[in-house]
């Protein structure tokens, strides 16, 4: 089903000219309120008059997360914070946090983008959605919330952790829909296993996982673990959280831009450069109706690229593939250049491995080292023998040295350089509750 049939099949010339309209609204908007926006466009000798076609777009200045840092908190708004009825913000991992408003508008479509998600990934009003995305400062939780509740689905407003009970409430309250990151989905399998709970004891149907990268390979595995779809769910806080974009469950490939609200873009992330579709880049997206945090060609850094083809759904608005990871994640190992994602991929696709991985890199004199953690399959680790075995008997096993030694020599085939692998007994690495750590960079 489709939340807003009339705007998500939209032909494309209507789409086009509503956007070019919103483009001029919200141009003016950010020019004539927001002072780094009017001196970026002075600095151009550009006004808002010289946005004409929807192609003009590319005359416009990028915005970049470091912008956000420098107007630390309120600097970008473009409403008096009287307007604002809401705040996020998005933790960073250095220094300050990147915070965002939102007027009580934008609360409203943001719920809309939320609720069209949702139904494109296979919820229906009167569903019981168990939301474990977090709530608070993070946008997961209170977004995915407020869609759900637009689109007449009864919430469950669990949040992160507590996975035992998570479990439970799962059985009995026979949600549909999962929504949380897709580690935690993992994270909940194996808990529901460890409960001696079968997928068949809950009623789930669709998962509607994002906020963190991926693969395909870790699609299957939690689809086949928790018996549901696992569909992709694509936004952030700087452009307004989740619902920026949603893969649908009937193609299931590829995530649908609510291009009404955003304007996407792929360009080349070191000339800036704007791609033609199909091409790899970075995603540049423009707000077209945010009133009180508009953003103009905001530079996610995510990598990815555009999918112009019609849609089986019937939807029209333009899809993007699946993200390959973040360029301030991207690996340069020895001088190759590696996303944790390439690693997952082959990682998640080898039996005898669990998907619960760490990559740990280092410096090895001037030269980068990357080092795998990785937890062996419970059925692997049992037929070794042995009840218990600590890391290092489980090493000694010649079957364990033959399957580190394969997954190196795939990893190296595969990626162009040595990466190190170590196997670790089951449960061993630590479990995400909401983003996973997959990266330590202890350079
Ligand atoms: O993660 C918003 C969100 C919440 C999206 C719940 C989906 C579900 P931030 O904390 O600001 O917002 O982090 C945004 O997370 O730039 C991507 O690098 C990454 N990300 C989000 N969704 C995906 C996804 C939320 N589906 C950053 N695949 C983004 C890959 C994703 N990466």
């Amino acid at each position: 089903m489709m939340w807003n049939q009339e705007m998500e099949t939209m032909p494309r010339t209507e789409l086009t000219a509503l956007q070019l309209d919103r483009l001029q609204k919200v141009v003016n908007r950010v020019y004539e309120r927001v002072p780094f926006y009017r001196r970026a466009f002075d600095e151009r000798g550009l006004t808002p008059d010289h946005i004409r076609h929807l192609e003009d777009v590319r005359l416009l200045p990028f915005t970049k997360k470091s912008d956000l840092r420098e107007h630390y908190p309120f600097g970008l708004f473009a409403e008096p914070l009287d307007r604002v009825c809401r705040i996020h913000a998005s933790s960073g991992t250095k220094g300050k946090p990147t915070v965002v408003g939102y007027t009580r508008n934008d609360i409203q479509q943001w719920a809309e983008v939320c609720a069209r998600s949702l139904c494109c990934g296979g919820a229906r009003p009167g569903d019981v959605i168990h939301n474990a995305y977090g709530y608070g400062l993070f946008t997961g939780g209170l977004g995915v919330h407020y869609g759900a509740e637009l689109m007449g689905a009864t919430v469950i407003p669990v949040s992160g952790g507590h996975t035992q009970r998570q479990v439970m409430l799962l059985q009995d309250f026979q949600a549909r829909i999962l929504c949380c990151t897709p580690s935690y989905a993992l994270n909940i399998a194996d808990v529901m296993q460890d409960m001696g709970i079968s997928p068949d004891a809950l009623n789930l149907r669709y998962g509607i996982f994002g906020a963190e990268s991926w693969s395909e390979e870790m699609r299957a595995t939690i689809e086949q673990r928790l018996g549901i779809t696992a569909l992709d769910i694509y936004g952030l806080s700087e452009v307004i959280g989740p619902g920026v974009s949603m893969e649908c469950y009937q193609a299931k490939q590829g995530l649908h831009i609510w291009e009404d609200h955003f304007l996407p873009e792929i360009i080349d992330p070191e000339t800036e450069e704007v791609l033609p579709h199909g091409e790899e880049g970075e995603l540049v997206i423009t707000s077209l109706t945010k009133e009180a945090f508009p953003v103009i060609r905001y530079r996610t850094g995510d990598i990815t690229s555009l999918n112009p083809e019609p849609c089986p759904c019937g939807r029209t608005h333009i899809r993007m593939n699946r993200i390959k990871g973040r360029s301030d994640d991207m690996l340069i190992i020895r001088g190759v250049n590696v996303f944790p994602s390439e690693i997952e991929r082959i990682l998640v696709g080898t039996p005898e491995l669990s998907p619960h991985y760490q990559i740990v890199l280092r410096k090895e004199g001037a030269l980068d080292r990357a080092d795998v953690n990785v937890e062996v399959d419970p059925s692997f680790f049992a037929a070794l023998g042995k009840e218990s075995m600590d890391e290092e008997t489980m090493r000694a096993r010649p079957a364990v040295q033959t399957l580190q030694q394969r997954v190196e020599r795939q990893l190296a085939e595969t990626l162009g350089v040595r990466i190190h692998v170590h196997l670790v007994p089951p449960r061993t690495i630590p479990r995400s509750q909401g983003k996973a750590v997959r990266v330590v960079d202890q350079r």
